[in-house]
């Protein structure tokens, strides 16, 4: 049967050993309660290293059977590994890269060795539990070449990946010695997902630049497959933290704190020990709010809340003496016998605790310098209750995308800081619940169980389109069908677009011509006196007339704009106009001076500006620009601006290949037909085609036509068999 397998560096369990007892807690993060509602259900399971070593098998058994009743599988990893895998690779190279701190990542290859070790142990033990027919969702940047892994060992399981932390630039990504391994490792699932669109486009950036792997609005055709890449922004769960705020428990530790605080205002900063928090600058923040509001001593307290983490990386280890050493002198510059500035606590607290500390602080200050998304600040304003607080945003955490209310701050900005804490201080009641209001709504309705439906409902949604699509692969008895058919007629036409179709895309299109093989096969076929073979393109005539005009075909050319039946002449299907061309010729020009790399093809009837040789990005760019500009200009002139592959192409709209397809299909006898092409022009052509004939598109996508083929291979090896 079908389950659902999640798979993640830590399970979401705490297993602590005294003497020789081994005992079992539930971890509380926001991940392992979304995806407590997939995990704990029927067979569906959790895979994950249970975050302690481990290395007696009786012990092993133990926490396997244990686990298993909790549907947990545990992957046993050495501590060697845990320390170079995790530690290492995954904590001093990946950690430091994505979050823009290049200068603290180490390239060191036995590390990333140990990476690939550690990845390889996940999908043994995986392997070991999946079926084909599993979906597998995969978390986060320990396990970035798991999907490829999984993927080689079942070709058609379904591989969901999510990203927790932010994905960088092109700029420093390209910076990683094994950037192009990270990259194929991803590339193995069906769906990767990232907090935001920003990561999403880096990610996309970073696959066409570096391994040339092109995509269409973050659609990716591979090997066979389709790849979907989109963002979804992780929710928190909600009701927990505003039910938790409600609790008697929690409310009674605000009393307790509040008696012993006194009546200042608070201003509260939650996070675990990183660099990436922008903890010194925060505090820096404070202590220049203090110099330059005065009047805010003994009035305003920062309470501090830094949980342990990785303390035995150096850059760690360093950041807590900063940390020490910044809350010492703000405190012995400005502390008094009944004041503290800062409230500083290096440990974690119970969610009562917490919940009791969201209720408290007037301002939430979240001033990372990057984070895939930060959840402590959804969860302070799911704990207002009262709909009173403010928050303080930096613009560089995931979560100020959707959390606009917030004040957002530049984290390199000190003074922006000081400015913030003293707008949020003086905020006028009303403002603050109308902001806090605003971005309830918004969390309320982005749940963290919003955020598992809509990613796993996605990931369904591909691997159902594969399924159609393998129903109309043009598979081994649908083939025979097509021969059969074939043979048995006394007249066939076979209509075969060119490009993407006979052959593959060059980036110069000059340099698509024919090879010999495909010269051989158009021969044979022509030879074969029932066939009549039309190659249908959207090329202009003379390049197809030197290309394969020696040939006994028929040629339609630009779309439909030029015909010719055999050797005689070219001709147009109707009387055209070409006026137009002079001045759209003079805007793109414009285009082409402004766009290193790009030119103009013109035909006869059409005009194409070209962008495969424009660096990437700045081509979709100007097609924007250029298509809407052109459909402003074109209206009332009769003519279409098309998009294609790389191109915009303006034609008149009275022809395209459909229509001059009509014209054989009027005039020449066809008991069998056949019509074959790649792109979305082609699809006119098998609209007009009759109903017994064969329509094959090349490529992975949706399409009017019958059948599917992957590529240019396919459609030689078909028409080799009709020889
Ligand atoms: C990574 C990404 C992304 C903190 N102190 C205590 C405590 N916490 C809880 C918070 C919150 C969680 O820890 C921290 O989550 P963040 O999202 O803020 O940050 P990371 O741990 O770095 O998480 C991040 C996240 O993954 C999810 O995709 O948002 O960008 O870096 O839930 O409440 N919980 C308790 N006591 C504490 O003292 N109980």
């Amino acid at each position: 049967m079908a389950r659902t397998i999640i798979v993640s560096n830590r399970l979401p369990v705490r297993i602590t050993k005294t003497g020789n007892k081994l005992d079992y807690k539930p971890s509380e993060g926001g991940l392992a309660t979304g995806l407590g509602s997939i995990y704990k259900k029927g067979d569906n399971v959790w895979l994950g290293w249970p975050g302690l070593y481990v290395n007696k098998k009786e012990e092993k058994e133990e926490i396997t059977r244990e686990l298993r009743k909790e549907n947990m599988v545990p992957v046993f990893l050495s501590k060697q590994l845990i320390k170079d895998f995790y530690e290492g690779f995954s904590n001093e190279t990946i950690w430091p890269t994505y979050h823009y701190f290049s200068q603290y990542a180490i390239y060191d290859h036995k590390k990333f060795e140990a990476y690939i070790k550690a990845n390889h142990e996940f999908c043994n033990e995986l392997l070991r539990i999946a079926n084909p027919t599993d979906t597998i969702w995969i978390h986060d940047y320990q396990l970035l070449v798991l999907p490829k892994m999984v993927r080689e060992k079942l070709p058609d399981v379904s591989i969901g990946f999510f990203q927790h932390i932010p994905f960088p630039s092109y700029e420093v990504f390209r910076m990683l010695p094994w950037r192009k391994e990270i990259l194929y490792g991803m590339l193995g699932s069906d769906l990767i997902g990232f907090h935001t669109y920003d990561d999403m486009r880096h990610f996309l950036s970073s696959i066409g630049r570096l391994i040339g792997v092109n995509n269409s609005r973050g659609r990716i055709e591979r090997d066979k497959r389709v790849i979907e890449v989109d963002s979804f922004p992780m929710g928190i769960d909600y009701e927990k933290y505003s039910n938790s705020a409600a609790s008697p428990q929690t409310i009674e530790k605000e009393i307790r704190y509040r008696t012993s605080l006194g009546d200042q205002k608070l201003i509260l900063s939650i996070d675990r020990l990183d660099y990436s928090k922008g903890i010194p600058q925060r505090l820096q923040a404070f202590e220049m709010f203090l110099q330059e509001y005065p009047e805010y001593q003994s009035k305003v307290s920062l309470i501090m809340i830094v949980v342990p983490s990785r303390d035995n990386v150096d850059q760690y280890a360093e950041l807590k003496e900063e940390i020490d050493l910044l809350v010492g002198r703000i405190n012995g510059n400005y502390g008094r016998l009944n004041w503290t500035p800062v409230h500083y606590f290096y440990r974690s607290f119970p969610l009562e605790a917490l919940s009791a500390f969201y209720r408290m602080a007037h301002v939430a200050l979240v001033t990372p310098m990057r984070d895939g998304m930060n959840l402590v600040c959804k969860e302070y304003i799911a704990s207002r209750l009262d709909q009173k607080g403010v928050l303080i945003l930096s613009e560089m955490a995931g979560a100020s995308k959707e959390l606009s209310d917030a004040i957002l701050i530049n984290p390199n900005n000190i003074s922006r800081i000081v400015r913030a804490i003293h707008q949020a201080l003086t905020m006028p009641e009303e403002e603050q619940e109308k902001r806090i209001s605003v971005m309830q709504e918004t969390i309320k309705r982005y749940n963290i169980h919003h955020w598992v439906n809509i990613f796993m409902e996605r990931l369904n949604l591909i691997i159902e389109e594969r399924k159609s699509l393998a129903t109309r692969t043009l598979d081994e008895k649908a083939v025979q069908s097509l021969v059969d058919a074939y043979k048995s007629a006394k007249s066939r036409l076979l209509f075969l677009d060119y490009d993407g179709t006979l052959t593959g895309f060059k980036p110069n299109p000059q340099s698509a011509k024919p090879d010999n093989e495909l010269l051989k096969i158009i021969e044979s076929l022509t030879k074969i006196k029932k066939n009549r073979v039309i190659i249908i393109s959207g090329r202009d005539k003379n390049t197809l007339d030197s290309w394969v005009g020696h040939l006994p075909i028929d040629i339609i050319a630009e779309h439909g704009v030029w015909l010719r039946e055999k050797e005689n002449h070219w001709h147009t299907i109707e009387a055209l106009d070409s006026n137009w061309k002079e001045e759209l010729r003079s805007l793109l020009e414009v285009y082409v001076d402004r766009t290193p790399g790009s030119f103009i093809e013109e035909k006869d009837y059409s005009l194409v500006w070209h962008y495969r040789k424009v660096e990437q990005g700045l081509g979709e760019l100007r097609t924007r620009e250029l298509s809407s500009h052109l459909k402003y200009l074109s209206t009332n002139k009769n003519l279409q601006v098309l998009e294609g592959d790389m191109v915009v192409e303006i034609k008149s709209s009275a022809v395209n290949k459909g229509r001059a397809a009509t014209k054989w299909l009027q005039d020449y006898p066809h008991e069998f037909t056949l019509a074959i092409g790649d792109d979305w022009t082609d699809e006119d052509t098998f609209r007009v085609m009759p109903e017994n004939a064969f329509t094959i598109k090349v490529g992975g996508t949706t399409s009017v036509a019958k059948y599917n083929v992957l590529g240019v291979k396919d459609v030689r090896a078909l028409l080799k068999k009709l020889i």
